[in-house]
């Protein structure tokens, strides 16, 4: 543990392209299925125009970034002045409005972290999670599907990857282990530290994008169309990738001291950040900081425990990648 270890890669990764590429197409979601995401959100939006005819919804998360599967849920943020009112208030309006069209099973979870209304669609069986000004969220949702565009490569192994942690049991924040953005700006980072480069980093070039959301400042370059080329001198493949991505994880990353910024392109101390103890419950034992808010530890949701889980299944994964007979089914073998 601890140890950099320098593998060289086996010499036939790329027999695993095909096998690989074939994973990821099988989790795309299929083009009825976005038809119907649609069809639920104007439905949604008939409902809330006539209650606030101000207000707007917005998709984030995973069918908005591009890195959503199919049959995931949809996430939709519901954005509205608020005045004095209170958003459990909005949220028990909501849920009455939507409850009187046959929509089935709406709840309102007003105690929850972020407080929800949950649903689901008996026509097309879509189930919806909306939250109220959540709008952090929307942008971060824009920023992840920027930089998709940018080379096929990030959503193929982001997709891969996705796969693998909920596979084994590791996409699963109120166990402590990480969340998909988490893992989607784990594959971002590592893509910006290739050489030559996969991926740029977009909050460091000329300001193309911005918005203040919550005191926080969003600023980055969007004109991902002029970026198309980016990629092309790292000819690197995507089974090499998968191999390099669980080898960085299990080997490389300096867990002790490093933090990942997707924000910086590159990794920052945290000393520098003042995330060496323990405040709370934040224990900053693997350090993923949010591309905005930047007090923000994707990690702080790893303990002692799950983190030895986490790089146990980094190191899996990375031993696997690099001796087995077929690393396309053994990845994603059930925990
Ligand atoms: P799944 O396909 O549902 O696993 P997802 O991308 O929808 O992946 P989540 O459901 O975990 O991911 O989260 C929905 C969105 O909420 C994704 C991101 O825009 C935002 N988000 C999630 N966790 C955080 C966080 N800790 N800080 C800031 N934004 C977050
Ligand atoms: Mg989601």
């Amino acid at each position: 543990r601890n140890v950099k270890r320098q593998m060289a890669c086996r010499s036939d990764i790329n027999s695993f392209n095909a096998p690989f590429l074939a994973v990821f197409e099988s989790l795309i979601p299929a083009d009825e299925e976005k038809v119907k995401q649609k069809q639920l959100m104007m439905l949604l939006e008939k409902h809330v125009s006539k209650e606030w005819p101000e207000a707007r919804l917005h998709v984030y998360g995973s069918c908005a970034n591009s890195f959503g599967f199919s049959k995931s849920d949809i996430d939709v943020c519901l954005a509205m002045e608020l005045g004095n009112i209170d958003k459990s208030e909005i949220l028990l309006k909501l849920a009455d409005i939507l409850q009187s069209d046959n929509l089935q099973n709406v709840q309102a979870l007003t105690r929850a972290r972020v407080p929800i209304v949950k649903l689901k669609d008996p026509v097309t069986g879509i189930s919806c999670d909306i939250c109220v000004n959540n709008v952090l969220a929307v942008v971060n949702t824009k920023l992840l599907r920027d930089y998709a565009q940018i080379d096929v490569r990030l959503r193929q192994l982001a997709f891969i990857i996705k796969h693998w942690a909920k596979s084994r049991g590791v996409n699963e924040t109120y166990q402590g282990t990480l969340s998909s953005y988490a893992y989607v700006l784990m594959c971002i980072h590592f893509l910006q530290q290739r050489r030559p480069a996969i991926l740029p980093c977009l909050q460091g070039m000329e300001i193309t994008y911005f918005t203040i959301v919550d005191n926080v400042e969003c600023a980055y370059f969007d004109q991902v169309e002029k970026l198309q080329n980016f990629g092309l001198r790292n000819g690197e493949s995507i089974a090499q990738l998968v191999w390099a991505f669980f080898h960085y994880w299990a080997y490389c990353h300096d867990y002790a001291n490093d933090v990942i910024s997707v924000r910086t392109g590159s990794t920052l101390s945290k000393r520098a950040k003042d995330w060496t103890r323990r405040v709370g419950n934040d224990r900053h034992l693997i350090c993923i900081e949010d591309p905005f808010e930047v007090s923000h530890d994707l990690g702080r949701v790893v303990d002692k425990y799950s983190i030895r889980v986490l790089r146990e299944e980094f190191e899996r994964a990375a031993e696997i990648m690099q001796y087995d007979h077929n690393p396309c089914v053994t990845l994603f073998e059930p925990y």
